[in-house]
């Protein structure tokens, strides 16, 4: 009883320590608190750990900022920092994550758990930025959508008002800033007050979806729904910009010049990627040309295979995923148990990769959620992968993008024969290859590329757990790995086996790949941008 008792003081003890951020102090060479005894009597201060140089002060809820400025300037202070507040990252708090067995299978189709992208490892390398564009050329998009809302891609060059928002909220929707209608075209692009894209059936400035089960918003949401904001679901990414183009009628018909007027229009406007969950049997030399020209820009395209029942598209083609380009990835479906979905179409030559398009939990307009099937629900899971592996490599370039995909992509038994890759879409093996060189290869770096502090240089899985190497502000490579618990520390040095090694000579980084002995193999020098760079 006595035992039981003061088990739970103890507790009652650690959890009053730690409910509120306190500030982490320490004392320069010779001196402690009795240096300050200006500070009242009430401060708490215990060491971080015993023995440590750290103490932690607890000085209330809102310290005054003039005693902080004195002690932060008092020289028996060497430094002096509020805590920060940490929280896990790998697993969202959207409500309908649950839902979501492609990102997170916990077995709750009723099929075996782990059949997923492994997309709860993989957002440990990072969950996407608004640095990245995605087109989603569709039948628009319910840009009001709260989970989407926060993540549409907003035109500033018609801005006309400058306040650096073409968006308000006015205390009940989102709405076009009143004060940016001008009924101009602020940027010269074509396009009167065109503030979050187009809509090319109607041909006027609201791209809102008016498909009628939500064809456009679905897909959206699968890409980049806005993550761990509590609400709803989560994309691929949690904060790419999707740019809603719509040219599918409400029917989920659009013809082929509003398709290429919208692709056109991403291209024009710099998006990074386009999606393309529509198709059809007719061979359109102006599409082909006008994806070219995308090509050329950068845009990599992404679309669905087609739902023909197991339509082989080697022999009869669907278009624009059939067009042997480059910047053209085609996508099939698969279902919860890494079989092909019954509904997708396969093609050993002309489809690349398969992705969860079975059963598909995502946004839907007028705030919803719901589930859908579909090819079309296939190819926005490689576009939201495609968005976080560029957000987290903004320097990679097209074509390395393509490849860092493919090769990426897991073989599995049930998929053979249906794909090039025969393989499903692995967002964990597509993040975690590492930044500018291939291990395999010595030598080969990306051709000039800068690195920038935390880029990723390599990356892995040892003995269950993940560790990563990033390039750190100093020009020195930092490892660290993750713990059971999700938390990432630093480690003293490359995993056992891992097989690299970090260093700096001259100021430039250096990385070694060794051998099963420890011995190097090979050492690469890489092209380091400096502190100027840092993001
Ligand atoms: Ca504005
Ligand atoms: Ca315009
Ligand atoms: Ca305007
Ligand atoms: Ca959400």
């Amino acid at each position: 009883m006595i035992r039981l008792t003061f088990f739970v003081c103890l507790l009652g003890f650690i959890h009053t320590l730690h409910s509120q951020s306190g500030w982490l102090v320490r004392y320069a060479p010779g001196h402690s608190r009795g240096s300050l005894p200006a500070l009242s009597s009430h401060l708490q201060e215990a060491p971080l750990y015993p023995g440590s140089v750290w103490q932690r002060w607890d000085l209330g809820e809102a310290p005054d900022a003039a005693l902080l400025a004195r002690l932060q300037g008092h020289p028996a202070i060497l430094a002096l920092e509020q805590e920060v507040r940490f929280r896990t990252q790998s697993l969202p708090d959207d409500p309908g994550f649950a839902e979501q067995w492609a990102l997170h299978n916990t077995g709750q189709t009723g099929g075996p758990a782990g059949v997923d992208l492994r997309a709860t490892d993989a957002w440990s390398f990072g969950t996407g930025s608004a640095e990245v564009t995605v087109a989603v050329i569709d039948a628009g998009i319910d840009w009001r959508h709260p989970d989407l809302a926060e993540n549409i891609w907003q035109n500033l060059g018609e801005d006309a008002d400058g306040d650096g928002s073409v968006l308000v909220w006015d205390g009940n929707t989102w709405i076009f800033d009143p004060d940016d209608e001008n009924g101009l075209d602020d940027d010269g692009n074509g396009y009167t007050d065109d503030f979050i894209g187009w809509d090319f059936v109607n041909d006027d400035n609201d791209p809102s979806d008016d498909h009628f089960f939500g064809h456009g918003t679905h897909v959206a949401g699968i890409i980049a729904a806005r993550g761990n904001n509590g609400i709803g679901i989560s994309g691929v990414s949690w904060r790419s910009q999707l740019m809603p183009l719509k040219f599918l009628d409400a029917n989920g018909g659009g013809f082929t010049g509003d398709a290429i007027a919208a692709l056109q229009y991403a291209r024009q406007m710099g998006a990074d990627l386009s999606n393309h969950s529509w198709g059809g049997g007719l061979y359109s030399q102006a599409l082909r040309d006008e994806l070219l020209l995308a090509q050329q820009a950068g845009l990599l395209c992404v679309a669905a295979a087609g739902n023909n029942f197991g339509n082989d598209n080697d022999e009869a083609p669907l278009y624009p995923a059939s067009y042997a380009l480059d910047n053209v990835i085609a996508v099939t479906a698969s279902d919860p148990v890494d079989s092909l979905a019954p509904f997708a179409n396969r093609g050993f030559n002309s489809v690349d990769l398969c992705a969860p398009g079975y059963g598909i939990y995502s946004t839907l307009p007028g705030g919803d959620y719901g589930f859908l099937n579909g090819t079309s629900m296939a190819a926005p899971f490689v576009t939201g992968a495609l968005a976080l592996l560029r957000s987290q490599q903004p320097g990679l370039t097209q074509a390395q993008l393509r490849q860092r995909l493919l090769r990426s992509v897991r073989p599995l038994p049930g998929l053979h024969g249906t794909c090039a890759t025969e393989g499903r879409l692995d967002l964990l093996a597509l993040v975690q290859q590492p930044v500018l060189f291939q291990q395999s290869l010595p030598g080969e770096v990306n051709g000039g590329a800068t690195l920038r502090n935390g880029d990723l240089l390599a990356a892995g899985e040892q003995q269950g757990s993940l560790w990563a190497a990033r390039l750190r502000s100093d020009g020195q490579v930092a490892w660290t790995r993750r713990d059971q618990a999700g938390r990432w520390a630093a480690a003293a040095a490359a995993p056992a086996g891992g097989g690299l090694l970090g260093g700096q000579a001259n100021g430039q980084p250096l990385l070694t790949r060794l051998d099963s002995l420890g011995a190097p193999l090979w050492t690469l020098t890489l092209d380091w941008g400096g502190p100027a760079g840092l993001t």
